[in-house]
């Protein structure tokens, strides 16, 4: 059951919802020229300017009620100091400790957990500092030139999505590959350039049971067996695991194991040992700073006022646009080809903490839950799907991404990806009326009817929504803020929609769902399938 102060605050931002719905960015802008420096707040070095988004000073006054009564100051610190907040797992939720770097205690189960974060995290450092000045070899004793993590979904797109986006301060002797999926493409593909005796496999699995890991890492182990026989596998796998049973069966030393608990969920662990590609890729100082910048806008979180707060106004103001405006997915648009890979990333976390159906207590969902969210980087989009953002009739909010400096600039390319950005945002907001577009193409020497049919055309409605986070560059510290900065807001949500963001039972589906047809399709005995699926397996085995 919704509580009843939570139900009155959402009802409360419906029916005012129904008043800004009537009116239009443009005016809004044109009437009140404090605007911008009312509507944005900045923190950690990021300026969060939401003055695009179909707000009025009211409209953030009542989140401000709905943050109240849904707890969210309360729940948010339930969850920093170690409550088992994940119901449904009975975990606590505690990726923030692991970039706690003011190492003040976190009590679970009243055990300080920061000896241990600390342990790791010296443990880590130490072995990627051997791999780094070449001290830690193959088994031939030659260096390592290369680095394959194997690991799907959390044990994957955020640390391949941090070595993307961190490439310039990546050691140019140590490449970092990532195999994820099961298809034997992906290994096939990344193994080809590389070679058994300078290739060092990372194997990250929280419960190293995964069937795409496994299959991947016997595949490799099988690679470097075959090249420089069975002694030598040792010398070519580390594990990143919370499963040391598991690890030892694989093959793989427990020294050589670096763990993590039950309390890091797979897609919030880029910050524990499932990092190590990335210190590996840039360096322990560096994925330092990374995991500094996160604990910025942690405390941040903690304390800022929620009209200043980063994480609770982004998360607020997409519950506003979701269940108050009607919007049911966001578009995610980094103006930073690094970037690249930050929209999978995130799709996941807020998709798989957010795509839920229930509420804490089992009843189902009222308000919201999360919405689809997808995008790829400007300005490559602008020249595919952007179509839809300017004229397609649903409204879709935009998050924009930009940095002020390039760290590789080349002629005035970074000038031109700013001009585009800024552009867009303006575009969708401001639109383009009628009259606008009749004064255009008469400029353009048309006229008469032929005029008059392009018209509809070329019309923007605009009064399309968006906020922009602008920050210096894209470094080490900044990227670790903009990526907790997410977490929390999807967290923001989260609580107001009163889901457990923090378990996966779907993904969980999915790790079972294809055994007995793996097993048909072996040679084991025919299960019962609709006629569909018994079809579609009839022709693969023949
Ligand atoms: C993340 C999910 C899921 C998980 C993968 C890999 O929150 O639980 O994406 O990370 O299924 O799981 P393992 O790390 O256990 O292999």
């Amino acid at each position: 059951m919704m509580d009843q102060r939570v139900t009155e605050a959402f009802d409360a931002l419906r029916a005012h919802a129904a008043g800004v719905k009537k009116q239009h960015l443009r005016t809004m802008f044109e009437q009140d020229h404090d605007r911008f420096p009312r509507f944005t707040a900045e923190a950690c070095g990021i300026l969060m300017d939401y003055s695009k988004s179909r707000i009025t000073s009211d409209t953030v006054k009542l989140l401000e009620k709905l943050a109240a009564a849904a707890g969210i100051e309360a729940r948010r610190d339930a969850m920093f100091e170690g409550e088992k907040i994940n119901t449904t797992e009975d975990r606590a939720v505690l990726h923030t400790a692991l970039r706690n770097r003011s190492n003040s205690p976190v009590e679970v189960d009243g055990q300080d957990v920061m000896p241990d974060v600390n342990g790791v995290l010296a443990a880590m450092e130490k072995f990627t500092d051997a791999v780094r000045d070449g001290s830690r070899t193959g088994s031939t004793g030659k260096r390592i030139t290369d680095v394959v993590n194997i690991g799907i979904g959390g044990s994957d797109l955020g640390p391949r999505m941090v070595v993307r986006a961190l490439s310039p301060d990546a050691s140019p002797e140590l490449r970092v590959h990532f195999v994820a999926n099961v298809d034997p493409a992906d290994m096939h593909d990344t193994l080809q350039a590389l070679d058994p005796a300078t290739t060092m496999f990372v194997i990250a699995s929280k419960t190293f049971t995964t069937m795409e890991t496994m299959t991947n890492a016997r595949a490799a182990r099988a690679w470097v067996a075959d090249a420089l026989g069975e002694a030598s596998v040792g010398a070519h796998f580390v594990a990143v695991s919370t499963n040391a049973k598991e690890v030892s069966a694989f093959g793989i030393s427990t020294d050589e194991m670096f763990g993590f608990w039950d309390w890091v969920g797979g897609r919030y662990s880029l910050w524990s040992a499932i990092g190590l590609p990335i210190a590996l890729s840039v360096g322990f100082a560096t994925f330092k700073e990374l995991l500094d910048g996160a604990h910025q806008m942690d405390r941040h979180f903690q304390t800022a006022p929620i009209g200043q707060n980063l994480p609770m106004l982004l998360g607020l103001l997409r519950v506003w646009e979701i269940d108050a405006m009607g919007s049911s997915s966001i578009a995610l648009l980094p103006y930073d080809q690094r970037l690249e890979l930050f929209t999978p990333h995130l799709q996941q976390v807020d998709m798989e903490s957010n795509g839920k159906g229930v509420m804490l207590d089992g009843s189902p969902v009222v308000f919201g839950s999360g919405p689809v969210i997808w995008g790829s980087p400007g300005t490559n989009g602008q020249h595919a799907f952007h179509q839809l953002l300017h004229q397609g009739n649903r409204i879709i909010p935009c998050e924009f991404l930009l940095a002020k400096t390039s760290r590789s600039p080349i002629g005035d390319g970074h000038q031109k990806l700013i001009a585009n950005c800024l552009a867009q945002s303006e575009a969708l907001m401001r639109g383009k009326t009628e009259d606008e577009v009749r004064a255009e193409l008469t400029r353009q020497g048309m006229s008469g009817e032929a005029l008059e049919a392009l018209v509809p055309h070329k019309l923007f409605t605009g009064n399309r929504p968006s906020i922009t986070f602008l920050y210096e560059k894209l470094d080490a510290r900044t990227l670790g803020a903009v990526i907790a900065l997410y977490e929390h807001a999807i967290f923001v949500q989260g609580t107001c929609w009163d889901v457990n963001s923090f378990d996966q039972w779907g993904v969980e589906l999915g790790k079972q769902l294809a055994l007995p047809i793996l097993e048909e399709l072996t040679g084991g005995k025919s299960g019962s399938h609709d006629a569909s699926t018994a079809g579609l397996l009839a022709r693969v085995k023949n």
